[in-house]
């Protein structure tokens, strides 16, 4: 257990450096303390039923506090964070375990029977509250409920990770290295999507509420929905190629991984190959300094070089990029930041009053603008697909004959291709944590 060795040493070091950012903070926005809450469990419409859990990121930030409904943290300068750690007695569900020491010691615990126990919690009208709990908006007036300015400056603290982060997000990695193995495997012995998708829960012994976003397990064609998110039972006539898009979670943080395979040799397989290793090398220009719109940029002119290389468009790559037709393969943005959320925060914004750094113009999906830092971890998932409502549109409405129609044709039915690893960047070379952890196995 070396990996849990790593991450628990450098949590105390954690401890204090958020603890330092949130002072900063809370002085800058003229705050004297923050409550950040964990959430309560919400149930569907004329039911009693409860959705998943999501704790509140901001307090997974302090602690792995996953499934902790109804706990909440006061955090003052100077002061030891004060939690208060819901821990009903239920005998309908089981309530949270103790606290571990492990994380506990660095706090001052406040074991509470009660969900409201946060509301002693001594707080005044200088305090700002973090989360969305209904709890929260009736007792707490709405300029203090998640001040936007002090949650952009929160955001951008989260953006550079603490080692201890790096540490959880490769045990992430480390994880979903071995259920995309496994995953892979039930695709040679031809098991259908749902299976393939328990075969990877079964490797790590998670279940669905545990992933960090729903795992997308795409047979053929269903690889050009972007978001596919159906499992189906049944397996296709003849199968063609496999794409998985499946992570893990260590602690709260993510891991975002996707692979491509084909079922045999040929061009789709030699494509696969080839946007293989032109990941890897995007990988290795994560730098601290480099703008990473530039780089996705920099991605479109490749894939388009790709598609010209296999005869599936006629046109240069360049005139492929400023005509658009590259994006009727590649509709999507290179990448986005990793960690607490999937989909991690401040992709976008430049500073506390979350002034927005432009995606290059038609480039609406990109989720990452800023100029990278060390710290930093992202993902680099470049790809390309048949996307039949994408290819229609061309058809209509572009140049029809900058398409070879019949490579398309003979192609779709494999559906596309992304490759995606989860980067650090950091002062010097950037580390690949995706392909680390696939070596080490
Ligand atoms: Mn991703």
């Amino acid at each position: 257990m070396s990996e849990r060795r790593t991450i628990t040493e450098g949590y105390a070091a954690h401890i204090a450096e958020i603890q330092g950012r949130w002072e900063a903070a809370l002085e800058a926005e003229g705050f004297e303390a923050a409550l950040i809450h964990a959430g309560s469990m919400q149930t569907s419409f004329l039911d009693d039923y409860e959705y998943p859990f999501r704790c509140n990121p901001h307090l997974l930030w302090w602690a792995p506090l996953l499934r902790h409904h109804d706990s909440a943290l006061l955090v003052r300068p100077g002061r030891r964070p004060k939690l208060f750690y819901y821990q009903p007695d239920d005998y309908w569900y089981l309530p949270p375990e103790d606290p571990d020491s492990w994380w506990a010691d660095h706090f001052d615990v406040v074991m509470a029977n009660d969900p409201d126990a946060w509301l002693q919690a001594g707080t005044n009208e200088r305090t700002a509250y973090i989360g969305d709990a209904p709890c929260l908006a009736e007792h707490v007036a709405e300029t203090r409920l998640n001040p936007q300015r002090l949650v952009n400056r929160i955001h951008l603290e989260r953006t550079r990770k603490t080692p201890y982060e790096i540490a959880c997000i490769a045990e992430a990695a480390r994880l979903a290295a071995i259920a995309h193995t496994a995953a892979a495997q039930g695709f040679r012995e031809g098991l259908s999507e749902y299976e393939i998708h328990q075969r990877y829960c079964m490797s790590i012994g998670l279940v669905d509420a545990e992933l960090p976003y729903n795992n997308i397990v795409a047979l053929n064609e269903h690889s050009s929905v972007l978001h596919y998110q159906a499992r189906d039972q049944q397996l296709p006539g003849k199968i063609h190629s496999f794409l998985i898009d499946a992570g893990a979670t260590a602690h709260g943080y993510a891991s975002d991984i996707t692979r491509s395979y084909a079922a045999q040799p040929g061009d789709f397989a030699d494509m696969i190959e080839v946007m293989d290793e032109m990941q890897k090398l995007l990988c290795t220009a994560v730098v601290a300094g480099l703008d990473y719109r530039e780089l996705h940029l920099h991605t479109h002119l490749q894939i388009a070089g790709i598609l010209k290389d296999f005869d599936i468009i006629r046109p240069a790559a360049e005139e492929a990029v400023a005509s658009g037709l590259s994006s009727v393969f590649y509709p999507h943005g290179l990448g986005h930041f990793l960690g607490l959320q999937t989909h991690d925060v401040a992709g976008l914004i430049a500073d506390a009053d979350g002034t927005m750094i432009p995606r290059p113009e038609g480039h609406p999906f990109l989720r990452l603008t800023r100029v990278l830092e060390a710290g930093n971890v992202l993902t680099i998932e470049p790809g390309f697909y048949f996307i039949e409502p994408l290819l229609r549109k061309w058809r209509e409405t572009g140049d029809a004959s900058a398409i070879n129609w019949d490579r398309v044709e003979a192609l779709a039915p494999s559906g596309g291709i992304r490759v995606e690893d989860n980067v650090v960047v950091t002062d010097g070379e950037p580390l690949n944590l995706t392909r680390e952890a696939f070596a080490a196995l």
